[in-house]
């Protein structure tokens, strides 16, 4: 018997997540300019350099889209609201991207489902960009002024409220790996950005406290680092890896400090001053989001600048991502935030789910297969402790997979780019099966 939702604790909350810039399309309704529009349009940043120009054009969908959730017996959606959409030069608001979020909120109401917004899904505008961005201090303080805009238009509304998705993302990957925009291999810049985005996340959540908002959280991405061999050397890496990805957020929040396995290389490199930020980055939030995909082998690499480890092919079947399916990972995380960090405050799975290369007439068991084995690493989690409220599958379309363009498939609904056509996988029925009310 496969679960159902009577497998989970009374009020557990199921639902898909996406994001603004990855289904919306940015080229509707007054939105402004963002640093992915000009990331995506440099060559060798994106896969066909595929932006979010059009994407699954949401904006003209979304009435369909949320009965996709409707009819798969979701309790909640996860989306995101975009801050160039909604303030098109960092500062202005634009009346159009504010009354789109108002519908769209209206709309889940309607039918039933519970707003879980996220306030910066990666959409920085380019005006903002080209002050620095996230390397720039002041970046945080706009922010914070778009968290209230935003805020007191939809948060008499929305069941709860993420700061910031994924800030290793946004500031490790963006800035140290060059992966995401705005793309810098820069130390410097990415021990700015690692500090600037939480500082922006505690400026917004002191704001928001202010207004009395209730459930405020932030979303943080987690990897499970295993080290390639037991030398002492891969152990080492690992434990950076683990360090940067898995610790730094967490432990400015909960403990106002960060690892020192991490400041012994950003040290150097940190704004000046920020021990001061502390205390506003550590303020207590009512909830706390976790994302959790994979697993990556790390390996010391002798005589390499800081943090010298990099990922190796790992044995386990991959997704699309070349991602190792390690579902134990999850269960991982979930029980050491609970037992490490944050004892009972409710947790949430904000993001899980895996790319396939899926044609709409093939069943996509493997998502099916993935899926149900991460909500019982869940159930598990649960039994073993973790006060677990809510799981949220990554994607409900397939979107905008950032520097992977349009080729990675991560929805539990198909996509035809070219028609716009969405048709339902069957891990979309399994799930819809799985989540029916005896009713
Ligand atoms: C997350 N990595 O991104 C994001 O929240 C989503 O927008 C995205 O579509 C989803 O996961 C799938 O990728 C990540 O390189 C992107 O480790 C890259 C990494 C992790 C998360």
């Amino acid at each position: 018997m496969p679960l159902s939702r009577f497998d989970f604790p009374e009020g557990f909350l199921f639902g898909a997540a996406t994001a603004a810039y990855q289904i919306e399309g940015s080229r509707f309704g007054g939105c402004g300019p963002c640093h992915w529009d000009t990331f995506a349009a440099t060559p060798g940043n994106v896969l066909r350099a595929d932006d979010g120009a059009t994407a699954c054009d949401h904006i003209h969908h979304w009435p369909a889209d949320l009965d996709l959730l409707r009819a798969a017996n979701m309790d909640a959606y996860r989306f995101s609201t975009s801050w160039a959409r909604v303030m098109p030069d960092g500062a202005t608001v634009n009346p159009e991207g504010l009354a789109f979020y108002d519908r769209l909120v209206d709309g889940m109401l309607e039918r039933g489902l519970k707003p879980f917004q996220t306030l910066y899904h990666w959409e920085l505008p380019s005006a903002l960009a080209d002050k620095g961005g996230w390397t720039n201090r002041d970046t945080c303080h706009r922010f914070a002024d778009f968290a209230e805009t935003i805020t007191r238009r939809l948060g008499d509304r929305v069941a709860s409220i993420a700061t910031i998705n994924e800030p290793w993302c946004v500031a490790w990957l963006s800035h140290f790996l060059g992966h995401h925009a705005p793309g810098l291999r820069d130390i410097r810049a990415a021990a700015r950005a690692m500090h600037h985005i939480l500082l922006a996340h505690g400026l917004a959540v002191e704001r928001l406290r202010g207004m009395g908002q209730p459930n405020l959280g932030i979303v943080l991405n987690f990897d499970y680092c295993q080290p390639a061999s037991d030398t002492a050397q891969d152990v080492q890496a690992a434990a950076r890896a683990d360090g940067i990805f898995n610790r730094w957020f967490i432990e400015a929040i909960t403990r106002r400090s960060y690892p020192d396995i991490v400041l012994e290389g950003l040290a150097p490199h940190m704004p000046a001053n920020w021990q001061d930020d502390m205390a506003l980055i550590g303020q207590p939030l009512d909830w706390l989001g976790i994302n959790y995909y994979t697993r990556h082998i790390q390996q010391h690499v002798p005589g390499a600048p800081w943090p010298a480890t990099r990922d190796v092919t790992g044995p386990l079947p991959k997704t699309q991502m070349d991602w190792e399916i390690y579902p134990d990972g999850l269960h991982h995380f979930l029980t050491r935030m609970a037992r490490d960090y944050v004892g009972d405050l409710p947790l949430y799975v904000t993001e899980n789910g895996m790319a396939n290369a899926d044609h709409p007439d093939i069943p996509d068991t493997i998502r099916e297969d993935f899926l149900f084995a991460h909500l019982a690493a869940t159930k598990r989690a649960i039994a073993d402790g973790a006060n677990v409220r809510g799981f949220f599958y990554w994607s409900l379309l397939d979107n905008y997979e950032w520097a992977f363009g349009y080729e990675k498939r991560f929805g539990l609904v198909h996509v035809d780019f070219t028609t716009l056509k969405r048709t339902p996988k069957t891990s979309y029925h399994a799930l819809a099966r799985a989540l029916a009310r005896n009713d």
